[in-house]
């Protein structure tokens, strides 16, 4: 049992006449220019089909057609005016509207939003809109293992894997409609920890499975991508997979061969390597520019990617070690590898140095290479900001992330990974993904706003959070408003509601959490609740250094010197504690706890303030859910409510712990009086 996402299409309310008007337009679709037989134009009949006839509850007719019409909604592969690679147009004609593409993926994607714009109320105006994606690469990556668990999944198991097996069956289907109706094109399967069977997921033993899960995809337009172990040839009985040796450049070739025989489809690989115990390059004293470009050229013949991660560093150091800074290390191991890597290598960067925290500065090997393939990776599985148990939309995040700076040729973090600043294809943007098996495949409903919202900002990195998060709420609840239209009070509270809980929850998380930007403070391993101490002597190089008298670590020049990774106006701006965007205070900076901020507060009471404020908004947040009672179906309300419950005590919480913790340190008192254990 599964739910259909926000793809729930449901009856519009024919209420007035401009609504009647639009659904005898609608009556009647034409496929001009298609060709009836290939795969991506069957799924958008299949779509519309399935859409019209719920929402307007009638057949409606369906053709292909020679004549060019512009009568009703006519659907057209157009050649002479240039859309951009997977864009479209949607445009009003004389009698209907047309969705025009110069190729298939383009015109699904038009057709997914033309669906999307008729169940949002935008089809009553004029209608002329031009779209082309704005990263050709939109992927996620789902660290689901084979045995059917998921490495950081927090709504069920696998429904990709079970037992070691594959799993291929209508869920399948209906995850490949979601994620291509908000223009997803590239999804890895599994875990980038590749363990146990998956290091046969290449091999015999799951070709066959691999090939018919790669063709469904292709139905939406999705290229199926794998994760691979580096030292792969060495399960298969080599002694060494050093990137140059012969032996192994031999085998990988031979494999990639009989990959693209038996999965004509695929993509291409990810690969983990020399991080966090996994093989790699460095093993034999090679790079990692070595061990990505021996596997590129192994896999260019067939048109294959190697999308090679970044984080790499040493989760090994001694805490006792005051020059060792593991924010440091993608920079350090990459930069002076800029322009050495093959054209179809994509270095995947996490948008901050250190690991999907509520906040850090954005990755400095942004700006730091000029001649590199690059993909940003984000984190949608909400591992360190509430695991899918706490509502925290991060759509305003990622926006951040994307319009950051970089300075070099004044690129922002967009310019970049679109390949708009080095005219490169092999570029855009991942999520590691929130999915399970659960009815609502993200565990928390509202988490479904970040799967939804992922997707769209990927294809189109100008929309504002605020109208994703509207748009997700509308689209994904109309069901439960049910046949109510959204016009009426009703469906403008929910959405409005919804909204305004999803735009709150990200700050308000920040606030209860560690301060800052310092990160961390969480449990270890399972990164979820408060331990201030957790990681503070550990070997995972993640440290506040919090004493009695200052907090933070002093990453300026004087300190581990990370700042100089920056181009010079941000490595200015962060040096100094005065021009360092507060938020990220503590990132680069040691201070004492009574070191003023520009609100007048000092750290400490800041610290005690932002944490008060953080479980209060929590409590506000739900109380606004509360008063979506009767409104929405009884199932996501309850669902959400209880997962609010939990919410609600965890936030006080993170609050009691982190402020004591502080007060403790400090002695310093609460000036408002408030109370500290
Ligand atoms: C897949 C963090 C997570 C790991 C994850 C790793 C990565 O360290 O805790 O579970 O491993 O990031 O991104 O590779």
């Amino acid at each position: 049992m599964y739910s259909s996402l926000w793809l729930n299409y449901t009856k519009l309310t024919l209420s007035d006449e401009k609504e009647k008007r639009l659904s005898d337009i609608l009556s009647d679709v034409f496929f001009i220019g298609c060709d009836p037989e290939n795969r991506i134009c069957k799924s958008i009949k299949n779509e519309i089909d399935t859409a019209f006839s719920t929402i307007f509850d009638r057949k409606i007719n369906i053709e292909f057609s020679d004549e060019d019409r512009e009568t009703g909604l006519s659907l057209k592969i157009v050649s002479k005016e240039k859309l951009g690679d997977e864009g479209y147009r949607i445009k009003t004609s004389e009698e209907g509207f047309v969705i025009e593409a110069n190729e298939y993926n383009g015109l699904l994607y038009g057709a997914f939003r033309f669906i999307e714009m008729l169940r949002l109320g935008k089809l009553t105006e004029e209608v002329n809109i031009i779209k082309t994606p704005d990263n050709p690469l939109r992927m996620l990556n789902h660290w689901d293992n084979m045995t059917g668990d998921i490495e950081r999944g927090y709504s069920g198991n696998s429904f990709f894997f079970e037992d070691n097996e594959m799993i291929i069956n209508d869920r399948t289907v209906m995850y490949a409609r979601a994620v291509a109706s908000v223009g997803i094109n590239a999804v890895v399967i599994n875990n980038v920890n590749v363990k146990g069977e998956a290091s046969y997921l290449i091999s015999e033993r799951h070709y066959e499975n691999m090939r018919k899960l790669s063709e469904i995809f292709a139905d939406y337009g999705i290229k199926l991508f794998v994760s691979v172990n580096y030292a792969l040839p060495m399960e298969y009985g080599l002694d060494s997979a050093d990137p140059l040796d012969e032996r192994v450049i031999v085998w990988w070739n031979n494999k990639c061969k009989e990959v693209h025989e038996n999965i004509p489809l695929l993509g291409g690989f990810l690969v983990k390597a020399d991080s966090e115990g996994r093989p790699g390059p460095f093993t034999y004293q090679r790079t990692q520019a070595d061990g990505a470009n021996m596997l590129a050229r192994a896999i260019a013949p067939y048109g294959g990617l190697i999308i090679w991660r970044c984080f790499v560093y040493n989760c090994k150091q001694d805490w006792r070690d005051e020059k060792t800074d593991r924010a440091r290390a993608g920079y350090d191991y990459f930069r002076d590898l800029d322009g050495k890597f093959e054209r179809n290598v994509i270095l995947q960067i996490k948008n901050g140095p250190m690991d999907f925290q509520v906040r850090e500065p954005v990755s400095p090997l942004f700006g730091g290479m000029e001649h590199t393939n690059q993909m940003l990776e984000v984190q949608i599985a909400q591992e360190y900001t509430g695991q899918q148990r706490h509502v925290c939309y991060l759509i305003p995040w990622f926006k951040e992330v994307l319009t950051f700076n970089t300075h070099m040729k004044e690129a922002s973090v967009a310019d970049i990974v679109s390949g708009r600043v080095m005219g490169n294809k092999n570029a855009g943007m991942a999520a590691v993904c929130n999915t399970g098996n659960d009815y609502n495949w993200t565990g928390h409903d509202l988490a479904g706003a970040n799967l939804y919202g992922f997707g769209r900002l990927s294809f189109d990195t100008s929309l504002p959070a605020e109208d994703i998060a509207s748009e997700w709420a509308r689209l994904y609840l109309a069901s439960a408003v049910g046949e109510k239209s959204f016009e009426n009070i009703n469906g403008k509270t929910v959405v409005d509601t919804v909204t305004d809980i999803l735009m709150r929850s990200w700050p308000a998380y920040e606030k209860y959490n560690a301060p800052l930007g310092i990160g961390w403070m969480c449990v270890p391993n399972i990164h979820y609740g408060p331990d201030v101490d957790g990681y503070e002597y550990s070997p995972w190089g993640t440290y506040h250094k919090a004493d009695h008298n200052a907090i933070g670590r002093d990453r300026t020049e004087s300190g581990t010197g990370f700042v100089s990774q920056y181009r010079k106006e941000n490595a200015d701006m962060y040096s100094s504690p005065e021009t360092c965007p507060e938020e990220l205070l503590l990132f680069f900076h040691r201070l004492p706890y009574n070191y003023v901020l520009k609100s007048g507060r000092t750290i400490i009471q800041h610290i005690y303030d932002t944490h008060f404020e953080g479980a209060e908004e929590v409590l506000k947040m739900y109380e606004a859910w509360k008063s979506l009672k009767g409104l929405i179906s009884d199932d996501v309300y309850e669902r959400a409510a209880s997962r609010f419950e939990h919410q609600v005590e965890h936030s006080k919480e993170w609050r009691d712990v982190i402020n004591s913790y502080f007060f403790r340190k400090t002695g310093i008192k609460d000036d408002k009086g408030r109370d500290l254990y």
